[in-house]
């Protein structure tokens, strides 16, 4: 199979929904079904932090959130955990700059598997195309409280200096986006944004994802 084409992964990376069990207020199926519902267009598993799911916990949880990720057509990515992609024959995985080059790790997974890296400046954007990856995470483009070794705050500079240097892979904006501040990120060149709390966290996770998906369209 081949590898996935830059305007499918485009559409695809709309409205990208991450999360583990420690950021949902429901459970994490529920928090999942609804987000679906109010049109989420990615998922990515990311079980991290001290109170996070270890083990068989954290596979079982990985394996009914892919159930839940097929049942509604929705791509299911696990954040770093490569073995656990592969376990699952997951729809792709999401890696950082300390981790395993896009390349090797898309021989590991299969030509056709959605690979996605985290870049927080051009340089690290060029290396990770170097390698290969399907899609960049620039971040943080405003303050988060969800990731503790989160970089400073970048605004939208970096996907802007990304565009205006020529780069045309597929990107999301992460890092404090909710509703209100999602156009900034689209105007500065972004495909989509990418966000835990504004849908895991909401009151109303349905509205709360229809909201991002609206704020998306300018
Ligand atoms: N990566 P929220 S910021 C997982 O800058 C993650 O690379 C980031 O959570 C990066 O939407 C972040 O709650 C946390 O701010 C995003």
């Amino acid at each position: 199979m081949k590898q996935i084409s830059a305007g499918d992964m485009r559409r695809m990376l709309k409205l990208y929904f991450i999360m583990g069990s420690v950021n949902c207020r429901l459970t994490p199926a529920e928090t999942l079904t609804q987000a679906i519902a109010g049109g989420i267009t990615i998922f990515q598993f990311r079980e991290k932090g001290p109170d996070s799911l270890r083990g068989n916990a954290a596979f079982d949880l990985a394996r009914q959130l892919q159930g839940i990720c097929r049942e509604h057509g929705i791509p299911f990515i696990v954040n770093d955990d490569v073995d656990l992609a592969i376990a699952l024959d997951a729809d792709g995985i999401h890696v950082g700059q300390e981790d395993e080059p896009a390349g090797s790790i898309r021989q590991r997974l299969g030509a056709h598997k959605i690979v996605g890296v985290s870049a927080h400046s051009l340089a690290e954007a060029k290396q990770a195309i170097a390698d290969g990856a399907d899609y960049l995470g620039i971040g943080p483009v405003y303050p988060t409280s969800s990731k503790d070794d989160a970089q400073a705050v970048q605004g939208t500079l970096v996907i802007e200096q990304l565009r205006r240097s020529g780069l045309t892979i597929p990107l999301v904006g992460i890092g404090g986006i909710t509703a209100g501040n999602v156009p900034p990120v689209i105007q500065a060149g972004a495909d989509g944004v990418s966000v835990i709390s504004a849908i895991a966290a909401a009151g109303d996770i349905r509205a709360a994802a229809q909201q991002l998906l609206d704020a998306t369209i300018i």
